[in-house]
């Protein structure tokens, strides 16, 4: 727990809104303070992405090339198998990887061989000594216990935006839903992985209410990825402006303000960003970036451009699992 840093769960919409428009300078100050007393060597979790099942889901969220609903659809490519998946993960391990997520286009996960090879990909990720992230859409209890005793560490499940801007950009699955998926991997006693996406229209009131909504989870979420929009051709968002940068940066830095404890992952849109406005979010709290050349359909910074940018910003990656490296923090 850290000394001077209040862990709260009852943080308003205009508290948050007031800090994502402080005065960038004073912003960056106020989330240091607590990004340094969390996390003093800066240090970098490096996530590897993976997409076993790709393309054709039901769901029309509006951002995204999987969705059956857009012309973006990247339909056609075979659902990976176990061997190939745990192949990809040795070699994410071997390129400093820490931790392995595996997506899967689905409006929830369906039982029978699909879900069993999950289970084993899970536990071989596992064995590999990697912390192993799912996301594959709504669950079942009886599916949320079964990955955690396949060892899952982490789900993911996002809430993309706030219950205020959600219905602009998903119909078919409520925001409720969503919460209660989140209840389900809470109760089975899996970490949680949640966070949304900035540049999808939405206003300064949607980033207060969407960081309301994660930082008023109780416990907070372990990790918060923050993505930019990467508007795809064929989506309905492909005409949305490039995300201002610095926004991304004041996004990280008040969540690093309201969840001290949690991985703030630099997500998607990164490709995007210069050197300088990824190290500016380092800087601001965000303590991981999913590292290698795809996200899930789409490409992000290369191992090496990674490498040199940890080098440049002079933080270095976790090697072992955090508890080990943290004990008694
Ligand atoms: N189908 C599952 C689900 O929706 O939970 C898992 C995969 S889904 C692609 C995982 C997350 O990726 C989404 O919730 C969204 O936050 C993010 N995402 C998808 N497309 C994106 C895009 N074009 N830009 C930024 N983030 C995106
Ligand atoms: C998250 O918040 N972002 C990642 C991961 N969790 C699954 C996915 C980003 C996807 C970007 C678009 C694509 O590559 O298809
Ligand atoms: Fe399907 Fe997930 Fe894409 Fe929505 S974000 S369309 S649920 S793959």
């Amino acid at each position: 727990m850290l000394a001077s840093v209040p862990i709260r769960h009852d943080w308003s919409c205009a508290e948050i809104h007031t800090l994502l428009e402080l005065p960038l300078m004073e912003l960056l100050w106020r989330a240091q303070a607590v990004h340094r007393e969390a996390n003093p060597g800066y240090r970098v979790q490096l996530a590897s992405l993976l997409s076993v099942k790709t393309g054709g889901c039901e769901e029309d969220c509006a951002y995204c090339p999987q969705s059956l609903h857009h012309s973006a659809d990247v339909a056609g490519r075979p659902e990976l198998e176990v061997g190939p998946v745990l192949a990809r993960a040795r070699a994410a391990k071997a390129a400093g990887a820490h931790r392995f997520c595996m997506g899967w286009a689905w409006r929830e996960i369906r039982d029978g061989a699909p879900f069993e090879a999950m289970l084993q990909m899970v536990r071989g990720v596992r064995e590999l000594g990697l912390e192993a992230c799912v996301t594959a859409g709504m669950l079942t209890d009886r599916q949320a216990d079964r990955l955690a005793e396949a060892g899952l560490t982490s789900y993911n499940h996002n809430l993309d935006t706030s219950p205020e801007h959600y219905d602009r950009i998903i119909t078919t699955r409520s925001y409720q839903e969503r919460l209660e998926t989140l209840q389900r991997v809470r109760q089975a006693g899996i970490a949680l992985c949640c966070g949304g996406i900035i540049g999808m229209g939405e206003g300064p009131q949607d980033r207060a209410s969407l960081l309301q909504v994660l930082a008023n989870l109780e416990p907070h979420p372990e990790s918060v990825p923050i993505n930019a929009l990467v508007a795809v051709e064929g989506t309905p968002l492909e005409g949305q402006p490039a995300v201002d940068p610095l926004e991304l940066v004041r996004m990280v830095a008040t969540a690093r303000i309201l969840m001290p404890h949690s991985r703030v992952r630099l997500s998607a849109g990164r490709e995007q960003l210069s050197r300088e406005a990824q190290i500016l979010c380092l800087l601001a709290g965000a303590d991981s970036i999913f590292y290698g050349d795809t996200l899930l359909t789409t490409s992000n910074p290369a191992v090496e451009a990674d490498r040199e940018l940890l080098a440049a910003a002079g933080v270095q990656a976790w090697q072992e699992p955090r508890v080990a490296a943290c004990v008694g923090a």
